[in-house]
C-alpha cells in the first residue's frame, strides 16, 4: 500500500494549463505507480450530472476517471532518469575573467559548481552586461511545452526577475507555431482572433447529429490527441464509427489515427494540400456543386477566387488532372473525393493543423479549407472544423467546445511563468540566429511584420517591428530554461553556429536533464520535476469535467536540484531584489491566490478543497443549447461578423491588398505555391534532383517534442526506437518499399537523412505505411552530435529544416515538408571516421547522459 496519493496533471503543455490529471502512489519517498484519476472520488454523480450525447440510436458517455495516455505511467521514469542534472555545472573552458572559448560551446566539458558559485556568477554576469552594453542585451528563452506547473512554472521564470530590473530586455517572442497557417492565412480570410482557428462551440454533439463525413486532413487522433487530451478524442472516434460517420485521412503517412479509424486514406503528398483544394473547389465549380446562396450571403470576393481556379489568371485551370501529379493523388479519386463531399454534410477535423501547417507559405493550405467549407455553408448543422486538441483554447463559455466544458476555472493568479508584454524588446524566435549572426543597429535593424506571439489581433500583423530597439544594443547574454532550439525549432544547425558567436559572452541554462542545447551552456542549474514540488492545478480542457486540484509534493527534490521558480530566485537574492521577485510571498501563498482566483461554480474553502486535493464543476444544465460551430454565423452573419474587416468571409483579403500589395507569396487570394523567391523546398523544382524526397517531421508518438526521449519503456517499442548493428538506438526512419529498393534499403538498415544544411542519422523502417517520395522521422529526437553544427546521431532533425520563415511577410517557422536525400550507410565505418562521438558513454535504455558530457564521469 502507498504511505500516500497526490494528485498531479500529466499533460506537457506547461503555460499553467494542466490536463490528464493523474493518482500517484509513494512509498519510502520514492513514486511506486501513476494511476488515472477517479473524479467521483470525492463528488457524487448526482452532483456531477455526468453527460452523454445521445445520437443515431446510440449513447457515448463522459468517462468518470482520466483517460491517461502512455506517457503517464512511464513519468517517474523521467523522474529518475541517469539524464538528471543534479548539481550545478560550469563549462570547463569557459571563463568569465579570461578565456570565454565560446567556439567549444557544445564540445567542452562541465564541471561541477556549488549553488553559490552558479549564482554568483550569473549575477556577476547580468551586472557586467547591464553596465557595459545595458539591459536589452539579455535575452531569455523562456517559452517551452513540458512539465505543467502553476507557481513553479516551468518556463520564463527569469522574465520576471528581468521585469524587475527594467522594460528593455529582450525577449524571445515564440511564433503561433501550432498554428502557422491558420494565423497568419485564415485569419485574414475568417478572422478568428487571435489564432485564427475556429469557433468550436459544441461541435462533439454536432458532429454525432448531422456529420456524414468527416476528413481529418493532415490529423492523427491516436498520437498529437495524448500529448494535451488524453485518450477521450481516441474513444470518441471509435464511437463515430459505430454509428456510422465516415472518417477520411488525408495524410502522406498512413499515420495511427489513420490505422485505427480511417474508411479511407488518401496519401498526399506533403505540402500540396492546396492543389489537391484547388482541384476540389474546380470540380464544385464546374459542377455547380456548392452552396451559392451561402457564398453570396456570407463571403465576399468569391470571384477574384474562381477567377484564379478556373485559370483566368495564369491560364492554368486547377483541375484534377493539374493536381494529381503535384499531389500525388490521382484524378479520379479527387473528383471522387469532391463529389462525395458535395453530396454529404461534411466536416473537417484537426489535431491542431498538420505539420503541414508548418511548412513553407503554409498560409495557402489553410486558407484553402476555409474556402472549401465557405463553399459548402460552413456553419450549416454537420458543416464545420473541429480540432481535437488545445480544447482548453476554447474553454471560453462562448466556444463550448466539447460537452465536457462545465467551467472555466483557471488558476491562472498563481502563475509565475512567462511575462513579457511590459518589455519593449523582443526577437521573433523564427529569427534568432539572424539576429545573433548579423550585425544589426539600431539604424539599420533586422525588421519583421508582427509581434509574433500567439494571441495578438490580426491588425498587428501589419505593423513593422525592429531589433535592435532605438537606442540598444545587440545582445550578449542568453538565459534560456527552454534548452531545445536545435531539437525543436526551424534550421537547428544555425542556431548552434550562432550560439557559438563571440558576441554571446554568456549563456545559462536551467534544466532538469542534460540534454539538447544543455550542451551549449555556461552554465547549467539543476531543476526538479513537478514531483518534488507542491504547486496548484487545473484541467479545463481535457477532462470531461473542469477541475482544479492541488497538486502535494510527492518525493523530496533529487540531488541538488530546486524549481525553475526557486532558481530565478536564487539569482534575484544575488542581485537583491528577491523580495520584488517573488511580491513578497511564499510559495503557500501563491497557491492560495491561485485557488481564489478561479471562478469556482459553488462555494468550498481552501482548507476543504486541499483535503479533497481537488474541486471539481459538474456540467451546466443547458450545454446542449448551446451555440455549435459557425453556427450563429452562419443563421445571421449581420449579427454575428467575422473579425474580418467586412466581418464575411473573404475570398479577397482586403487587408493584405492593401498592406502588402506586392506580396506574390501571399496575395490577397489564395493560391497554390510550389516554390518562389524564398523557398525551392518542392518535387517540381530542380533542386529535388539532388534532394528528392519530402520530409514529414510529425509530432513524436513517443515523446512530447524534446520530452521523454530517455524513457526505457518506450525505447524498447519498435516504433519508438531501430536497433542498429552497433546497439546503438536509432530513431525510426519510415520509407516506402519502391524508394527503399532503389536505395538498397531494408528494415533495420541505418539511414543519413541529408540536405545542404547538415544530416542526421535514423533506422530505417520499409513499409506502405508511407508513399513513396516520402520519408517520415517524428521531431524533438535528442541531439547526439556527430560533427556539431552539421551531423547527429540522435535523429534531431530540426537541425536540418529550412532557417527561412513561412513566407516574405510571415515569420512563422518551416519544420516540415522540406527537401532531402536518404542513403544507406555503415555506422561501424562512421565510428571509425568519428571515434569521439561514436565512443561517447551510452546507455541503449536511455540514451546519451550526462556523464557523456561531465568531467568528473
Ligand atoms: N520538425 C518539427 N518541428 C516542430 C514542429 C513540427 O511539427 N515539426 N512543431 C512545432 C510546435 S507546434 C511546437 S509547440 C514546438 C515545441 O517546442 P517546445 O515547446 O520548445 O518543445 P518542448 O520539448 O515541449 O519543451 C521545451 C523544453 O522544455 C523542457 N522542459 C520540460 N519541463 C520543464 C521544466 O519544468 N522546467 C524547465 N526548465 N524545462 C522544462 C523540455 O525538456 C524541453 O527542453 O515545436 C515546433 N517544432
Ligand atoms: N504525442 C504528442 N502529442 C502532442 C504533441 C507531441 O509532441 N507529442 N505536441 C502537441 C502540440 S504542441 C501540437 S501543436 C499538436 C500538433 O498536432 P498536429 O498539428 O495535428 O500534429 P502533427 O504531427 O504536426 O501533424 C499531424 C499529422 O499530419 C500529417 N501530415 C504531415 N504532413 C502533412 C501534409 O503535408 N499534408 C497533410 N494533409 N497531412 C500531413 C501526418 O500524418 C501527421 O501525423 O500536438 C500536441 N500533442
Ligand atoms: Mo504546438
Amino acid at each position: 500500500m502507498p504511505e500516500k496519493t497526490v494528485y498531479k496533471s500529466t499533460g506537457m503543455n506547461s503555460f499553467g494549463i494542466g490536463a490528464n490529471v493523474a493518482e500517484v502512489d509513494v512509498k519510502d519517498d520514492k513514486i511506486v505507480r501513476v494511476r488515472p484519476m477517479r473524479y467521483d472520488k470525492e463528488y457524487s454523480a448526482e452532483y456531477l450530472k455526468p453527460w452523454t450525447i445521445k445520437a443515431r440510436g446510440s449513447e457515448f458517455h463522459s468517462t468518470m476517471k482520466s483517460l491517461l495516455p502512455p506517457y503517464a505511467y512511464a513519468y517517474k521514469k523521467r523522474v529518475y532518469s541517469k539524464n538528471r542534472i543534479l548539481h550545478p555545472y560550469k563549462r570547463a573552458d569557459w571563463d568569465p575573467r579570461g578565456e570565454r572559448n565560446t567556439e567549444n560551446r557544445g564540445k567542452s566539458k562541465f564541471v561541477r559548481i556549488s549553488w553559490d558559485e552558479a549564482t554568483d556568477l550569473i549575477a556577476g554576469e547580468i551586472n557586467r552586461i547591464i553596465d557595459e552594453y545595458g539591459l536589452p542585451s539579455i535575452f531569455i528563452q523562456g517559452d517551452g511545452h513540458g512539465e505543467t506547473k502553476v507557481v513553479h512554472a516551468s518556463h520564463g521564470c527569469a522574465t520576471r526577475l528581468m521585469n524587475v530590473l527594467g522594460d528593455d530586455w529582450t525577449y524571445q517572442a515564440r511564433q503561433p507555431d501550432s498554428w502557422e497557417g491558420w494565423y497568419w492565412g485564415a485569419k485574414h480570410m475568417w478572422g478568428q482572433d487571435p489564432l485564427g482557428q475556429f469557433d468550436m462551440g459544441n461541435l462533439l454533439l454536432d458532429i454525432a447529429e448531422n456529420t456524414d463525413m468527416l476528413i481529418f486532413c493532415g490529423c492523427d487522433m491516436e498520437t498529437t490527441t495524448w500529448g494535451w487530451q488524453g485518450q477521450l478524442p481516441s474513444q470518441y472516434c471509435f464511437w463515430l464509427t459505430e454509428i456510422g460517420v465516415k472518417q477520411v485521412y488525408v495524410c502522406p503517412d498512413l499515420n495511427y489515427g489513420a490505422a485505427a479509424h480511417a474508411d479511407k486514406w488518401i496519401p498526399v503528398l506533403p505540402n500540396t494540400d492546396a492543389a489537391l483544394m484547388a482541384a476540389i473547389a474546380y470540380v464544385w465549380m464546374t459542377e455547380g456543386l456548392f452552396d451559392k446562396d451561402y457564398v453570396d450571403t456570407h463571403s465576399i470576393g468569391y470571384d477574384w477566387f474562381e477567377y484564379y481556379i478556373l485559370g483566368n489568371e495564369d491560364g492554368e485551370p486547377k483541375t484534377p488532372e493539374w493536381a494529381a501529379p503535384i499531389c500525388g493523388v490521382p484524378s479520379r479519386q479527387i473528383k471522387a473525393l469532391a463529389h462525395e463531399w458535395a453530396k454529404k454534410r461534411t466536416s473537417m477535423a484537426h489535431g491542431n493543423g498538420g505539420s503541414f501547417i508548418r511548412s513553407c507559405y503554409s498560409h495557402e493550405p489553410a486558407r484553402f479549407e476555409v474556402a472549401l467549407m465557405t463553399m459548402q455553408g460552413l456553419g450549416k448543422p454537420g458543416r464545420n472544423v473541429v480540432k481535437f486538441i488545445e480544447w482548453y483554447m476554447y474553454g471560453l463559455p462562448s466556444q463550448q467546445p466539447a460537452p465536457c466544458y462545465s467551467s472555466n476555472m483557471t488558476v491562472g493568479a498563481a502563475y509565475r511563468g512567462w511575462d513579457f508584454v511590459q518589455t519593449k524588446s523582443f526577437i521573433p524566435k523564427t529569427l534568432v540566429p539572424k539576429a545573433i549572426m548579423g550585425d544589426y543597429t539600431p539604424e539599420d535593424p533586422l525588421t519583421w511584420q508582427g509581434y509574433t506571439v500567439a494571441g495578438w489581433p490580426r491588425e498587428d500583423q501589419y505593423n513593422t517591428y525592429q531589433y535592435p530597439i532605438p537606442g540598444a544594443q545587440g545582445i550578449h547574454m542568453i538565459w534560456t530554461d527552454t534548452p531545445c532550439w536545435t531539437t525543436c525549432w526551424n534550421g537547428g544547425n544555425s542556431m548552434i553556429e550562432a550560439i557559438r558567436s563571440p558576441k554571446i559572452e554568456c549563456v545559462v541554462a536551467q534544466h532538469i536533464w542534460m540534454e539538447n542545447d544543455c550542451l551549449f551552456a555556461d552554465i547549467l542549474l539543476p531543476i526538479n520535476t513537478k514531483y518534488e514540488e507542491e504547486d496548484i492545478g487545473q484541467d479545463n480542457g481535457a477532462a470531461p469535467f473542469g477541475l482544479i486540484y492541488y497538486e502535494e509534493k510527492a518525493v523530496e527534490p533529487i540531488g541538488e536540484s530546486k524549481s525553475d521558480w526557486e532558481a530565478v530566485g536564487e539569482v534575484a537574492k544575488k542581485l537583491g531584489v528577491y523580495d520584488e521577485f517573488v511580491e513578497g510571498k511564499s510559495v503557500d501563498e501563491w497557491i492560495k491566490i491561485g485557488f481564489d482566483g478561479a471562478e469556482k461554480p459553488s462555494d468550498i474553502s481552501f482548507e476543504e478543497f486541499k483535503d479533497k486535493g481537488y474541486f471539481i464543476a459538474p456540467t451546466l444544465d443547458d450545454w446542449e443549447e448551446l451555440p455549435r460551430g459557425f453556427g450563429p454565423f452562419c443563421e445571421d452573419p449581420e449579427a454575428h461578423p467575422l473579425s474580418t474587416p467586412t466581418g464575411k468571409v473573404e475570398f479577397y483579403a482586403t487587408a493584405l491588398a492593401e498592406h502588402f500589395p506586392d506580396d506574390d507569396e501571399r496575395p490577397p487570394v489564395p493560391h497554390f505555391i510550389p516554390y518562389g523567391e524564398r523557398h525551392q523546398e518542392s518535387l517540381l523544382h530542380p533542386r529535388s534532383e539532388k534532394y528528392p524526397f519530402l520530409i514529414v517531421s510529425n509530432h513524436p508518438r513517443w515523446r512530447i517534442h524534446a520530452n521523454m526521449d530517455d524513457i526505457p519503456w518506450f525505447r524498447e517499442i519498435p516504433t519508438c526506437k531501430v536497433v542498429g548493428p552497433d546497439g546503438y538506438k536509432y530513431e525510426p526512419v519510415w520509407i516506402n518499399p519502391k524508394d527503399a529498393e532503389k536505395r538498397g534499403i531494408e528494415s533495420g538498415d541505418i539511414v543519413k537523412i541529408l540536405n545542404d544544411r547538415g544530416w542526421v542519422l535514423g533506422g530505417a523502417y520499409v513499409t506502405e505505411r508511407i508513399r513513396e517520395s516520402v520519408v517520415y522521422q517524428d521531431h524533438g529526437a535528442r541531439l547526439d552530435p556527430i560533427e556539431s553544427g552539421v551531423s547527429d546521431r540522435g535523429g534531431a532533425n530540426n537541425l536540418i529544416a529550412p532557417t527561412k520563415t513561412t513566407s516574405k511577410n510571415a515569420p512563422g517557422e518551416v519544420t516540415s515538408g522540406f527537401l532531402v536525400d536518404i542513403e544507406k550507410v555503415d555506422v561501424f565505418e562512421l565510428a571509425e571516421q568519428y571515434p569521439e562521438a561514436f565512443n561517447r558513454p551510452y546507455d541503449p535504455d536511455e540514451g546519451v547522459g550526462i556523464t557523456s558530457w561531465t568531467e568528473e564521469a
